[in-house]
C-alpha cells in the first residue's frame, strides 16, 4: 500500500431522518459541537456537520452528518439527501407516538431510495428525549418489536443529557465498518480531532471526500 493509500480516511455519510421537532439537529450538535440548544430552531434547508472518529488500530473516520431539516417526507429534496447514505439513523422522540408510527414511512422512502446501493446501509431506530422519561408514550417493548422486524439496531439517547449520544454514533460506524471493538473500545470517547458545522446549498449537495491532513492530526486531543 502506497503512503498515500495510507493516509485516505474512511468518509462515511451519515443521514438522520424524522419527524420534525424529534431532536434530529440537537442530536447533530451534540455530535458534531458537544452542545445542546434548548430554543426550538426548524432548520432550513439542509446542515451538514462533521466530525473525525478514531477507532482502533489507528482507523480515523471522518462521518459526515446530514441534517434533514425541516423537508417533509413528500419534500422533493428527500431522496437527493438519503442518496448515497451509509448510515441512516431513524429518529422518534419517545413521548410523541405518532413520531414513532411515522418512523415506517422513513424506513420505506429511505429503502426505497438506498436498495440497490452497492453495499447495504446501517439502519438504527433512535428513541430521542428520554430524560423526559415520566412522559414516555412508547414502550421499550413497541421499539424493540419494530427493530427486530425491520433489522434496525435499537438505540436510545438525550440529546439533551448528552448521554450515549457519542456511543451511539461510534457503534454505528463500527458496525457500518465492521470494527470489532471491545466494550472499552466502544466506551472510549477518545479523540475529538476535529467538529466543523457549515451550510449546504442545495446545487452542492455532494460534500468534498477529503483526504487526511497531516498538520491536523498533531491537533489530537484524548479525553479519558
Ligand atoms: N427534553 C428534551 N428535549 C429535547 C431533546 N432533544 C431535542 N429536544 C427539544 O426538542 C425540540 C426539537 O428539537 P430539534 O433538534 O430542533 O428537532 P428536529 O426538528 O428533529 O431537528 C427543541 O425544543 C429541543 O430543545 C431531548 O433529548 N430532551
Ligand atoms: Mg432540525
Amino acid at each position: 500500500m502506497s503512503d498515500d493509500e495510507q493516509d485516505e480516511e474512511k468518509v462515511l455519510k451519515l443521514v438522520l431522518v424524522g419527524d420534525g421537532a424529534s431532536g434530529k439537529t440537537s442530536i447533530c450538535q451534540r455530535f458534531a459541537k458537544e452542545t445542546f440548544d434548548k430554543a426550538y430552531h426548524q432548520t432550513l434547508g439542509l446542515d451538514f456537520f462533521s466530525r473525525r472518529l478514531m477507532f482502533p488500530n489507528d482507523v480515523q473516520v471522518l462521518v459526515q452528518v446530514w441534517d434533514i431539516g425541516g423537508q417533509s417526507i413528500a419534500g422533493e429534496m428527500v431522496d437527493k439527501y438519503v442518496n448515497g447514505a451509509n448510515i441512516v439513523i431513524l429518529v422518534y422522540d419517545v413521548t410523541n407516538g405518532k413520531s414513532f408510527d411515522n418512523v415506517q414511512d422513513w424506513l420505506s422512502l429511505c429503502r426505497r431510495v438506498l436498495d440497490g446501493q452497492p453495499k447495504p446501509p446501517t439502519f438504527v431506530l433512535l428513541g430521542n428525549k428520554t430524560d423526559l422519561e415520566e412522559k414516555r408514550v412508547v414502550s421499550v417493548e413497541a421499539h424493540n418489536t419494530f427493530c427486530s422486524s425491520n433489522e434496525l439496531t435499537p438505540a436510545y439517547v438525550s440529546a439533551k443529557s448528552g448521554d450515549t449520544v457519542l456511543l451511539v454514533f461510534r457503534q454505528a460506524v463500527a458496525d457500518e465498518l465492521k470494527i470489532s471493538m471491545t466494550k472499552a473500545d466502544v466506551e472510549a470517547d477518545i479523540a475529538i480531532v476535529q467538529g466543523t458545522v457549515a451550510e449546504v446549498v442545495k446545487s452542492d449537495m455532494i460534500p468534498p471526500v477529503r483526504k487526511t491532513d497531516q498538520s491536523r492530526n498533531t491537533s489530537v486531543c484524548t479525553i479519558s
